[in-house]
């Protein structure tokens, strides 16, 4: 390639490809084991599901969460009936938060969790394999690339956020 502005601007696109298929890998989700899943002893199971497909933990904490803090986790549903009582369950026991990072990790995460309704989780997903109510579904997951940028900075404080390179990741993506 002789002409040096071509040769940059071919550089350039290259780069801005490069850098941008690289921010979608870091695409993060924040998933919770609630308080059912760290009592039934679930929280080995459901962080293997994760690591197995390739995702990158970058935060982890075990906590008894405060009612206020799961009042505004869940401030989109604060008008539904069953409100008092999920706050109720999520606020009777430990939780297991955690950050998640990976391609489309947002999406992927919710096919992995399963329906909301245990009722109505495919076998094969943590909810359909690991419960049967909708009360009791044991693990919660963002909605959107959105709503896990609210949630992951409720439960967490920038320098909880790990910032590492797993010795995997170039047998992960192309
Ligand atoms: P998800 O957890 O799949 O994102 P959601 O955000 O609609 O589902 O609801 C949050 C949690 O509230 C859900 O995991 C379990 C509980 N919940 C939802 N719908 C319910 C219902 N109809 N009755 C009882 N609990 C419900
Ligand atoms: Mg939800």
């Amino acid at each position: 390639m002789k002409n040096p502005t071509l040769m940059i601007a071919s550089l350039l696109a290259f780069y801005s490809l490069f850098s941008f298929a690289m921010a979608a890998n870091k695409e993060r989700t924040f998933i919770m084991v609630k308080p059912d899943g760290v009592q039934r002893g679930l929280v080995g199971k459901i962080i293997e599901r994760f690591e197995q497909k390739g995702f990158k933990l970058v935060a982890m904490k075990f906590v008894w969460a405060q009612k206020d803090l799961l009042e505004k986790h869940y401030a989109d549903l604060s008008s539904r009936p069953f409100f008092p009582g999920l706050v109720n369950y999520m606020n009777s026991g430990p939780v297991v938060p955690m950050v998640w990072e990976g391609l489309n990790v947002v999406k992927t995460g919710r096919q992995m969790l399963g329906a909301t309704n245990p009722a109505d989780s495919l076998p094969g997903t943590i909810r359909g394999d690991f419960c049967i109510q909708v009360g009791r579904n044991i693990i919660h997951g963002s909605d959107a690339v959105e709503s896990a940028e609210k949630e992951i900075a409720l439960w967490f404080n920038e320098k909880e956020l790990v910032s590492w390179a797993p010795a995997a990741k170039d047998w992960i993506y192309e």
